[in-house]
């Protein structure tokens, strides 16, 4: 019997998108078809990019030639009009993209079986707890078994063909890629593809060695055949010539180190790269367990076919064969209602989360997750498959504080801190103004400018969002080296752009950005809310973090004063609704997918649930509706959980389960887009924990669904491990282990009927204010609260 962690279905996946399975190693991944006659893996690494630096005309968004009064112009009109239409803006402020690129497929393996004449017993499947994909079936009264595995240790895709019986595995290894810039050799069992991008010369190279077990492997040209062998192993690695350095973006070879990874793993054996793969992978997706009083789902009345993927509306009766249920059968069944079986698919979720963000972003990759991951098949990805840095990137680093796994996000801190060199030239060139910037989208070659879609070309508060994140894992981390040598720059030099780009509204005299353009939604204007949260947010985060450092006392004062003048982008509107711009524009009907105002709610913490603010966040979100994007319904999640309302923050997993998410668990936007996979997880744990407000609240948003259950290995802010087990919606223990020592509060609604222990099992006192106990914790100690 699988674990319940486990993703299965009992058909093959014809379909990329819906149906195949992800495994990553960071910058590896692929995706697994599972077809019996033809094996097909799909597989990227994750900087093979068309554009930049090689692409004629390439100009990293800046504009080409100076446009020193184009700032001002717009200014001065919206201090005139109040509102300006976006395709105003864009006309003065915008530049078409030049070589922006976008990220590419690396093509396909095939393994080509032949036809084995009806196969049966047949499943797929993805063990999260392993991250091992497998493939069973029989055929001609031999079980034919496939896995697959993509090991960060050594940089390689694993695969095993083996049957159990002798001397039954025969197939012919190729490769195919939508692209024909490649040569494909196979010689000594090794499958090479190498090539150079004809859009900006970028050297790619990827390997496939051949080991078998008995029988023959011959090289045919461009593919490998393997003729009545026990097993055959294949190890894969690629790579391309990119660098994360300005302005080239270029670095060594791949070859050398390609070679020498496929030579490695070769030389150290399956088994042995199997067992160091799944520690690896374990070391970081075992910290955190999630019961929900889930069970490994059985299929019964209720649970069974309903719509295909397709149609996403889901839930509801049907019947399907006795015994346990595939993962596309269990999702189409279910309705978020009672049930094992209903927890059951939120915990493959959350689960599923940590799963994609260590397969698609690990501490030694370069790049962080893109819109999709790691994982692409195309060309022309949507999007490109790029970084959008007005929510989408963000989202996709929610989980990593809270779900514990900080490690995951080293390529995004490294990302972020390589936009700092070309965002500087950016600020400087375009805004007139110190410290750093970049725009709406970015891409892995320094793109910090502009391009001219009228409703997402201009986002400068992109880079103080970007820099936030930096921040808030020191909060989680307390680590102060990592604030003085990673974070500190990228906020300092966040905050700065903005010490300098402020502008003072002439209806008050506060200040305020502008142009302002609240994300893809209505007209620029002065001050619109989000502008205004995250702007208070870099100069408040600088502000704390330059004290703690002990540095900078003059660039401290200047942030003081500007905050002192600081418009705070935060008002009740005409109908009790949160106002998304300065002027009360809001309407009623607006279900628009960005909730960009409730920021300050949800990832900012200026909102404090139970505050008339907090109400009217409320307001605004029951106006937006449950509706929205895959990433849209996720963040609210967190939103409903931030206002403490458990049911309605399930209700909003519940829509995103239903009607966003594929048969392999993906979100769709659509089509599919990673970030709401992510959201979700951190919508989840947010929940369960929650940590942004200086105390440790403990099950803060539990919906009356989830009565009994446990979770342990949460991360809240100020380095604190937290597991709660609880029963009929009540906590009945909680265990906290500080690594730091100091003060520790706890919001928890059993403060008032509980024990506080150490591990010395010593009864500790601690000071009782309302829902909430504080005591000194002590570093690697533990404590539990147990209600009595
Ligand atoms: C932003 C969002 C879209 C999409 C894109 C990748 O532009 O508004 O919905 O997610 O990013």
């Amino acid at each position: 019997m699988p674990d319940e962690l486990t993703l299965w279905y009992e058909e093959p996946a014809v379909n990329w998108e819906t149906q195949a399975l992800p495994i990553g190693n960071g910058p590896l991944g692929a995706m697994v078809f599972g077809g019996v006659a033809t094996e097909r893996i799909q597989f990227n690494e994750k900087t093979l990019w068309t554009g930049g630096p090689g692409h004629d005309g390439y100009d990293f968004g800046d504009w080409r030639t100076p446009r020193p009064d184009a700032v001002a112009e717009v200014r001065r009109r919206i201090d005139r009009e109040g509102r300006v239409p976006a395709e105003d803006v864009a006309a003065v402020l915008g530049q078409p993209k030049t070589g922006f690129g976008a990220y590419q497929t690396f093509g396909d393996l095939h393994l080509d079986f032949g036809a084995p004449g009806g196969a049966g017993g047949y499943r797929r499947e993805l063990s999260l707890s392993e991250a091992v994909a497998r493939v069973r079936y029989t055929a001609g009264g031999v079980t034919h078994t496939r896995e697959y595995f993509a090991a960060n240790p050594g940089n390689v895709i694993a695969g095993r063909v083996s049957a159990d019986r002798g001397g039954a595995v025969s197939f012919t290894l190729r490769h195919t890629s939508p692209r024909d810039d490649k040569t494909v050799t196979a010689e000594g069992g090794r499958l090479t593809v190498r090539g150079r991008l004809a859009d900006n010369g970028l050297v790619f190279e990827a390997q496939v060695q051949v080991i078998v077990a008995g029988g023959t492997r011959t090289d045919t040209g461009e593919t490998i055949t393997v003729t009545g062998a026990d097993s055959a192993v294949f190890v894969l690695s690629a790579g391309t010539d990119y660098a994360d350095t300005y302005p080239r973006y270029r670095g060594e070879d791949p070859h050398a180190r390609v070679t020498a990874a496929v030579d490695a793993a070769a030389a150290l054996g399956y088994d042995a790269l199997r067992a160091a793969h799944v520690a690896d992978h374990r070391a970081l997706f075992d910290r955190v367990r999630l019961d929900l009083g889930q069970s490994a789902p059985e299929s019964g009345p209720g649970k069974g076919e309903t719509g295909g993927s397709a149609g996403l509306e889901r839930g509801g009766p049907g019947r399907g064969p006795a015994g346990p249920v595939p993962t596309d059968r269990l999702l189409r069944g279910y309705t978020g209602g009672d049930g094992p079986d209903e927890r059951a698919v939120e915990a493959l979720m959350f689960a599923y989360g940590r799963y994609l963000l260590i397969a698609c972003s690990r501490e030694n990759d370069i790049l962080p997750a893109n819109l999709q991951g790691v994982w692409n098949a195309s060309t022309s990805p949507p999007w490109s498959g790029d970084y959008h840095v007005n929510i989408n990137l963000q989202m996709n680093y929610w989980p990593a504080g809270p779900a514990n796994l900080h490690e995951t996000a080293v390529p995004y801190d490294r990302f972020v801190r390589a936009l700092v060199e070309p965002g500087r030239r950016t600020a400087r060139e375009m805004y007139g103004a110190r410290g750093w910037v970049v725009g709406n989208e970015t891409n892995p070659f320094g793109f910090t400018g502009v391009h001219d879609w009228p409703t997402a070309f201009w986002f400068p508060e992109a880079a103080a969002w970007t820099a936030r994140h930096l921040y808030d894992g020191y909060r989680f981390t307390g680590d102060l080296e990592y604030l003085r040598e990673t974070a500190y720059p990228v906020i300092k030099g966040a905050a700065e752009f903005w010490l300098d780009f402020l502008h003072t509204d002439p209806r008050d005299g506060l200040l305020v950005v502008s142009p302002s353009y609240s994300p893809e939604h209505g007209d620029f204007s002065a001050g619109a809310a989000m502008s205004q949260q995250i702007v208070r947010e870099v100069l408040e985060s600088a502000l704390a973090a330059a004290a703690a450092l002990g540095v900078d006392e003059e660039f401290r004062a200047a942030a003081e004063a500007a905050l002192g003048r600081l418009d705070p982008g935060i008002r009740i509107g005409s109908w009790g609704q949160l106002q998304e711009w300065k002027e009360d524009l809001d309407s009623r009907t607006d279900t628009h997918r960005h909730v960009s105002h409730l920021y300050a709610l949800h990832p900012g913490d200026r909102i404090a649930a139970g505050t008339p603010e907090a109400e009217a966040a409320a307001v605004s979100l029951e106006a937006r509706g449950d509706g929205g994007t895959g990433w849209s319904k996720a963040w609210k999640i967190s939103f409903w959980a931030r206002l403490l309302d458990g049911d309605r923050a399930h209700r909003m997993l519940a829509e995103q389960l239903r009607t966003s998410t594929l048969d392999n668990l993906w979100d769709t936007h659509p089509p599919f887009q990673i970030d709401g996979n992510f959201g979700a997880t951190a919508g989840i744990a947010e929940m369960l924990v929650q940590s942004h407000r200086g105390e440790v609240h403990v099950l803060p948003a539990l919906p009356a669904v989830w009565k009994d259950g446990s979770v342990s290995g949460l991360r809240a802010r100020g380095d604190v491990t937290v597991d709660v087990s609880w029963r009929d919606g009540v906590a009945e223990t909680i265990t906290l282990r500080p690594g730091r020592t100091g003060p520790l509060t706890v919001r928890t609604s059993i403060a008032n009927h509980c024990h506080l222990h150490d591990d010395d099992d010593r009864e500790a006192a601690p000071r009782r204010a309302g829902d909430t106990l504080t005591w000194e914790g002590v570093a690697g100690r533990s404590y539990v609260i147990s209600r009595w």
